[in-house]
């Protein structure tokens, strides 16, 4: 089979798998987990020298980077969820880089302090402040869903997918979401997305 996703589905490589399953890619599965070194075996850090996953080997082609991944995949395979023009890439661009540097981070930081980590390893004032930041992006995203159902295109592309993946930690927040309806309305209707339900399931069967 010439596509590998290693990286288990409950880590970022649920990003790399739903873009798959919505290409409707054939791929295998190696079920590499992030806890206990898995990323930082040395086959694993052969492939991608950050010691994480998600990571693809598309024959021979090795490519990390979450949101970079589905922008290759996006770019190899086409069809409705690539850019059909240069003002489509850019917007897919702009808002897959926008995600990873204005709101990665704090996103991450509500998930973990709100219920990744074991509670009494939780700090609510970190997720707060997390959330406090990003509402600055937030109403960015928030207008610029007023009169559009997706972020770069008039149908559901790998810019909805990259965003939508990462804002996804930031539910846990419900205020947060409560604030911005257009975002929450867009969020749900990303993740109900049945690609997203299967690479959810992925290695749990
Ligand atoms: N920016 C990277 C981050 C990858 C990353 O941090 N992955 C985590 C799992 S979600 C990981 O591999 N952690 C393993 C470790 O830090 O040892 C991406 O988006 O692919």
């Amino acid at each position: 089979m010439s596509l590998k996703i290693y990286g288990v589905a409950a880590s970022r490589a649920v990003r790399t798998l739903w873009m798959a399953e919505e290409l409707g890619l054939t791929y295998e599965h190696v079920p590499v987990h992030y806890m206990g070194g898995g990323a930082k075996t040395p086959e694993m850090l052969a492939l991608n020298p950050n010691g994480h996953i998600p990571v693809i080997d598309d024959d021979g082609l090795v490519v990390w980077e979450s949101l970079a991944i589905n922008l290759y995949l996006a770019r190899k395979h086409g069809g409705p969820l690539a850019p059909a023009n240069l003002a489509e890439e850019a917007a897919v661009l702009q808002w897959s880089f926008w995600v990873g540097n204005e709101c990665e981070k704090d996103a991450l930081t509500i998930l973990m302090h709100r219920m990744g980590l074991p509670e009494p390893q939780r700090d609510l004032s970190l997720a707060e402040k997390a959330a406090q930041r990003l509402r600055t992006p937030f109403a960015v995203l928030e207008a610029h869903l007023a009169a559009r159902e997706y972020i770069a295109a008039d149908r559901f592309t790998v810019a909805d997918l990259n965003c939508a993946c990462v804002l996804t930690w930031a539910r846990a927040d419900t205020d947060l979401m409560a604030a911005h309806p257009k975002l929450a309305a867009w969020l749900k209707r990303c993740l109900a997305r049945e690609g997203f339900q299967k690479a959810k399931a992925v290695g749990k069967s």
